[in-house]
């Protein structure tokens, strides 16, 4: 059974602690890590900006309903009015939901789209360059992508599905081929590849290409790691503990992955300049805690020894958390239904 299999009891309780988006209302710094309660199931939790609690410096969160087994949320601009809005796909209903912000950290009542079977991840492109933001969902249990052209009112039409790998489980956007029109990445978890499907410019697909990457491929991540200044791809190998990087040729295809020894059990990545040398890095959410591939700028990585912090890591996302210009982390603890919010200077000096 694939490690990414969200039929698994890991999954599941991932699933249920990963119903959240981290953003907000400014001043969130805390002093010390803060630990922010955000296990709801069947809810996309946000930030509230003017809830009552405050933990660590963090205010308190506030649910929103969704479909069922809400994973990996999205933020667009779906209505185009300067207000970040969500999109999340719902595992566990075969839908993703739509939640239109309202500028003041609150969102409208979610509208529901179908998608495939068992939707595990959404993106956000403008892949008919109407300027519009449109959505892209990986379907894990039909081997396919859904894509959703945006109105630009924030509502959607109904799906257009592309094939894919087995059990895609990541859907990453980025111009592989540099023609202006955003493509697609995406990790197919039982099939060990990555497949990059690019794009026509009208909202359709030309059929994918496949990529080896090594085992249970789970997440997909887009970055220019050699600065070359076309897109390169790393996708985390859960089950043979590795980062595969497949460099970008900037054609649309990708050079043969390189593998990269990553921890134990890394389930997710982000990407980010953690160090602050101008350089590419990776954040990975692995077993037991998180742990950096610093990248050299040449398309390769130094792994670094695990946090201190975490726990039965399961996602990672990156943002300024604290506004001081240095990206952080948000990293899911499965085992604590929490999420553990890591500050920029609390990489270790041997990072730094
Ligand atoms: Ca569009
Ligand atoms: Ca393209
Ligand atoms: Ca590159
Ligand atoms: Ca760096």
């Amino acid at each position: 059974m694939s490690a990414c299999n969200p039929a698994s009891s890991l999954m599941r309780a991932m699933i249920t602690s990963l119903a959240l988006a981290v953003g907000g209302c400014g001043e969130a710094a805390g002093a010390t890590t803060p630990r922010v309660s955000a296990s709801v199931h069947g809810s996309a939790v946000v930030p509230g900006c003017t809830g009552t609690p405050v933990l660590g410096g963090l205010p308190a969160a506030r649910g929103y309903p969704t479909g069922a087994a809400p994973v990996r949320p999205a933020v667009g601009d779906f209505n185009l009015d300067g207000k970040p809005d969500l999109a999340v796909a719902n595992l566990g209903s075969d839908t993703a939901s739509v939640l239109l912000a309202k500028g003041d950290g609150t969102f409208a009542t979610q509208v529901e789209y179908a998608t495939g079977s068992s939707p595990s991840s959404v993106a956000v492109g403008d892949f008919d360059l109407d300027r519009k933001p449109d959505l892209v969902i990986a379907n894990y249990g039909s081997n396919t992508v859904s894509v959703l052209a945006g109105k630009g009112d924030g509502t959607f039409v109904t799906q257009v599905q592309y094939a894919t790998g087995s059990s895609p489980f990541s859907v990453a956007v980025a111009d592989f081929n540099l023609d202006g029109k955003p493509d697609l990445a995406v990790a197919n978890s039982t099939s060990d590849t990555a497949s990059v499907l690019l794009a026509r410019g009208d909202g359709t697909f030309v059929t994918q290409t496949d990529y080896a990457t090594g085992s249970s491929p789970c997440s997909v991540k887009v970055g220019d790691f050699n600065a070359d200044g076309k897109p390169d791809l790393v996708v985390a190998n859960r089950d043979s503990d590795t980062v595969s990087a497949l460099i970008g040729n900037g054609d649309g295809t990708l050079a043969a992955q390189v593998v990269h020894d990553a921890g134990s059990r890394p389930n997710s990545l982000a990407v980010g300049d953690f160090n602050l040398d101008d350089k590419l890095d990776v954040a990975l959410a692995n077993q037991p805690a998180p742990s950096i591939l610093l990248g050299s700028g040449d398309g390769t990585f130094l792994f670094v020894a695990d946090h201190a912090a975490g726990n039965r890591a399961g996602w990672v996302a990156v943002g300024d958390f604290n506004a001081d210009g240095a990206p952080d982390l948000a990293v899911t603890d499965v085992a604590r239904a929490a999420v553990n919010i890591l500050l920029s200077r609390s990489v270790p000096q041997d990072v730094r």
